[in-house]
């Protein structure tokens, strides 16, 4: 099993994350995880935190000569911006006059943390509820990623929209009929969604983008989007529907769903499948070489809540980020009184920054279901698991159903 904890306020002095149960002996260095970190911090329509910024990993255990030792793997980002909030952000006791928010953002995180933890400054709950929390996600998400890559898994993403502007040739189609390159990977999707400053497919959609995000902006408004992930090379057997919570899309849609602002997760086709007749989308299965495959990929690659072998595909949704130019109706919470909400730094969008925070949760699930089925404590260990049990496959099934 693996496991990852993160702490660390958003203007605080650092985000820690520590985690647990990557074998020993994957090579990995800090290079590879701040390239993941990099991305993450991309996309037009970020705020001015962004250029404050810059991502870069602290290895402080764990990692020793360039691979894991298979003990708890502790890591410290740096927040630049610190400097600036010391004193606001200090952990002693303030002097009188300490600056304190009283006006809740709507569809913030605001008010409802405010009301659970008892707090008398809404800063408190801004500075946890934060997205800064992400990047030490995307931290333990490239740890993960990199486990996957030695068994040929990979994990993508891209913006399929980001304010109701959608791409012109559906990719996504493709994605469910299966009518997908030999090479495809998903990373192979990332790599061609990196090159766009929206992450976006098409370089029409991106400059359709780009004008929806600059007309947002002038408004003092915000944008949300649609992203979809891939995740290719997964084994069949991952997860399980022996109880609820060993399925794999339940775990995906979990963490998927646990990231700032998303709210909504969808499966494969998810509700377009609901819509439909059942001969119309069911996934048919279909003999090639004496190994079966799915003539489409509507379930999106998990059936009873273990992996089928093709590509996971997860679309999710993410709300207009709730800081607003042009503040909503709000209350000042010292005299109960209706007021406009404050205006605050922020991003306009952060679609495409989404994304990736998302390929990192898919990978953590994917390494952790990984885990659970071929654990071993070195990744030698793991590797022998797992080609023992892959190899025998088809002849298992051929010798269990040969007498009928
Ligand atoms: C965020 C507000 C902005 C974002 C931040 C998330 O930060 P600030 O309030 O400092 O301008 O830039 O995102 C990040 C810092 C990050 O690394 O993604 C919020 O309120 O959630």
């Amino acid at each position: 099993m693996l496991r990852f904890l993160t702490a660390g306020e958003s203007h605080g002095k650092a985000l820690t994350t520590i985690v647990e149960g990557i074998p020993s002996n994957l090579p990995i260095d800090r290079e590879y995880i701040n390239f993941h970190l990099k991305r993450r911090q991309a996309g037009y329509g970020r705020g001015s935190r962004m250029k404050i910024e810059k991502d870069e990993v602290e290895i402080n255990s764990g990692i020793r000569h360039g691979k894991t030792l298979g003990y708890p793997i502790a890591l410290n980002i740096k927040n630049r911006d610190w400097v600036n909030w010391k004193t606001l952000m200090s952990e002693s006791v303030p002097g009188e006059n300490q600056e304190k928010v009283v006006i809740p953002r709507p569809a913030h995180a605001d008010l409802a943390g405010t009301i659970k933890y008892n707090f008398s400054d809404i800063r408190n709950s801004i500075e946890r509820s934060s997205a800064r929390e992400t990047a030490s996600r995307v931290a333990a998400g490239s740890i993960a990623r990199r486990l996957l890559e030695e068994f040929g898994i990979s994990v993508g993403s891209y913006v399929e929209s980001i304010g109701n502007v959608f791409p012109h040739n559906n990719f996504s189609e493709k994605l469910f009929s299966n009518e997908l390159a030999e090479d495809f990977t998903g990373w192979s999707i990332s790599e061609v969604a990196d090159l766009s400053s929206v992450r976006v497919l098409e370089q029409v959609q991106e400059e359709e983008v780009i004008e929806r995000i600059r007309h947002s902006k002038k408004r003092g408004d915000t944008l949300g989007g649609t992203f979809i992930i891939i995740a290719t090379g997964l084994p069949p057997g991952l997860g399980s529907f022996s109880h609820y919570d060993n399925r794999l899309d339940a775990a995906l849609s979990h963490a998927v769903m646990s990231i700032n602002a998303v709210k909504g997760v969808e499966i494969g086709r998810g509700f377009k499948y609901a819509g439909a007749f059942g001969s119309e989308m069911h996934d048919e299965l279909i003999v090639e070489d004496k190994s079966i495959r799915r003539k489409t990929n509507n379930s999106g690659g998990i059936e009873g809540g273990i992996s089928s072998s093709e590509p996971i595909v997860i679309r999710a949704a993410m709300k207009p980020i709730a800081t607003l130019m042009s503040p909503l109706k709000s209350v000042d919470l010292s005299r109960m009184e209706a007021i406009e909400s404050r205006r605050e730094r922020s991003d306009f969008t952060a679609v495409p920054a989404c994304s990736v925070i998302a390929e990192s949760m898919v990978a953590w699930v994917v390494a952790n279901e990984f885990s659970k089925k071929f654990g071993g404590d070195s990744l030698e260990e793991m590797k022998d698991n797992f080609h023992s049990w892959i190899s025998k496959i088809e002849s298992r099934l051929i010798n269990n159903f040969k007498d009928h």
